[in-house]
């Protein structure tokens, strides 16, 4: 069941809306079973949104964006993107007939993310400039021709991503005391605010969380105050200077009593291997920075060791795994038999 059919009474959908659905959310909420013990944090979970079908977050919205698209009669989709964003819609656009035309900084993605686009056959366009630069010319153009602006300026892509929020409460059974996941763009963090704000106002939630968000040093507008003209980090999806959804961000922030607070990129990439090798879970480095803040957070004394934090994993580590293969060792190469093996490994 994908997450129309899930949150159906929740979402901008009705009898005429298309049945679109790739089986995305209901991703896994993973308890920690050894850095929560290590920080000293008796509940720390993962929201593991990597496990979506496209590998990343973008299609809980993607997929209520593209059925109200389509209930509206359009037929030629576009977006910006980092490379979540394209590859998502790329996906639903294939699956529901309708033409992709995606816009990319070029040089700027991750390869993988790129393939799916292509893969899923949409018109890719490798803008030259960065994501900003893109986002504005695709809101420029769909601003004057019959072409759907997908990206998350699109209000039905927060109403669909808001179901992640939905997805917490129903299974830890009341609301995270902290929400900590990364901020580009800055939609997702402004959804899932809408979505526990929802619960609370329908009665489902006692509290409301703190949500804290990550930005990458280079790429932090929000925490600087000023768009950055020429945003620099490792993390790719979220390389950007001037988010859409600025004053989301910082109304979730200011109403939630939390923070956005930056993060080097040698702290992600540190956060993203640790992850992967003691939890098991494999997240792009964007997804890596907000357990990176998190151990800041721990080492200041700002999270208290009984408190309730969710982790939101966007994206999948296989999405990027030139970035993480950088830092950690390579295969050994061996031309040998069982016994050459046996000495290599020391056994
Ligand atoms: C893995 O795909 O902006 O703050 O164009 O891919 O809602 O933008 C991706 C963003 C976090 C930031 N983690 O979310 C795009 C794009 C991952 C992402 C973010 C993105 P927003």
């Amino acid at each position: 069941m994908g997450v129309i059919a899930r949150y159906r009474q929740h979402l901008p959908v009705g009898p005429a809306t298309p049945d679109v659905d790739l089986g995305e959310g209901s991703t896994p909420l993973v308890p920690s079973q050894n850095i929560g013990r290590a920080l000293g944090l008796k509940h720390l979970y993962f929201k593991y949104e990597g496990l979506n079908p496209t590998g990343s977050f973008k299609d809980r919205g993607m997929v209520v964006a593209v059925a109200r698209a389509l209930e509206g009669g359009s037929r030629v989709l576009m977006c910006a993107s980092t490379g979540n964003t394209s590859a998502s819609m790329a996906a639903y656009a294939a699956r529901t007939g309708l033409r992709a035309i995606v816009v990319v900084p070029s040089g700027e993605i991750a390869l993988n993310k790129l393939s799916q686009a292509l893969m899923y056959g949409a018109k890719v366009v490798a803008l030259k400039g960065n994501f900003d630069f893109a986002l504005q010319t695709v809101r420029e153009l769909t601003s004057h021709h019959q072409v759907a602006l997908m990206n998350s300026v699109n209000p039905d892509r927060i109403e669909g991503q808001k179901t992640a929020a939905f997805e917490i409460v129903d299974e830890l059974g009341d609301a995270p005391d902290y929400l900590v996941l990364p901020v580009g763009n800055a939609g997702n963090i402004t959804a899932y605010w809408k979505g526990f704000r929802e619960y609370h106002a329908a009665g489902r939630v006692s509290r409301l969380p703190r949500m804290v968000g990550a930005q990458a040093e280079g790429a932090a507008p929000i925490v600087t105050g000023t768009p950055v003209t020429n945003p620099k980090t490792v993390a790719s999806a979220i390389r950007i200077g001037n988010p859409a959804s600025w004053e989301g961000a910082t109304s979730a922030r200011d109403e939630s009593g939390g923070m956005i607070a930056a993060v080097t990129d040698t702290e992600i990439l540190a956060a993203q291997i640790r992850l992967a090798s003691s939890e098991g879970l494999f997240a792009e480095p964007a997804s890596a920075a907000p357990l990176a803040l998190l151990f800041r957070l721990v080492r200041d004394r700002k999270i208290e060791r009984d408190s309730t934090t969710v982790v939101v994993l966007t994206g999948s580590g296989l999405k990027d795994p030139d970035a993480a293969l950088k830092n950690v060792e390579p295969p050994i190469e061996l031309d040998g038999d069982a016994r050459t093996l046996a000495k290599v490994l020391k056994l």
